[in-house]
């Protein structure tokens, strides 16, 4: 009897353990944009990939870098790109959405301290579910002017990604010097 009771109590365990370890998202290339001394705002980027049979909706995120993160995107309004808040990002079951300059972003706003290249930035992602998640993301030099070595037309694209996700940031940080 006593050991019928152990067993079932390591199986009701190792359940919940399971269900606490099991990230609801995978997360690629998570990188926060390198921004010069004194910048208030950044952004981060990273792939969100969903594994799982059940879409997942991101609502929030925080992290100690920065004093509010909002979820944004860009919309392409009368041919002028501009910064939109948004209330969620859905990731579908078994897809991916690419967080990347010029498109969805987080926008870390009120810096705690100066970003440093290579410091690892953390990220709680916070779900519609009640789930969290925890992300680690370098501060990478976001390449603004990719012109030139690359040579391939990949390269050329994505240099042009990056100087419209440039001319927002501008844009952005006037807006919230409030
Ligand atoms: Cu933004």
């Amino acid at each position: 009897m006593v050991l019928v009771r152990s067993l079932l109590l390591t199986a009701g365990l190792s359940l919940v353990a399971s269900t606490a370890l099991a990230e609801p998202l995978l997360v690629e290339e998570a990188q926060v944009r390198a921004v010069p001394p004194g910048s208030q705002t950044s952004a981060a980027f990273m792939t969100l990939r969903n594994p799982g049979e059940q879409d997942v909706t991101l609502v929030d995120a925080d992290s100690p870098a920065a004093e509010v993160i909002e979820l944004h995107n860009h919309e392409d309004v009368d041919g002028v790109m501009q910064m939109r808040k948004i209330s969620e990002i859905v990731v579908p079951a078994g897809e991916s959405v690419a967080l990347a300059p010029g498109g969805l972003h987080m926008m870390l706003i009120g810096l705690t301290a100066p970003l440093e290249e290579g410091q690892p930035v953390e990220i709680e992602l916070r779900f519609d579910s009640g789930k969290s998640q925890q992300v680690t993301a370098p501060v990478k030099r976001v390449e603004v002017s990719a012109e030139g070595h690359h040579g391939h037309a990949d390269a050329h694209d994505h240099g042009h990604a990056h100087d419209h996700g440039h001319g927002q940031d501008h844009g952005h940080g006037e807006g919230h010097r409030h």
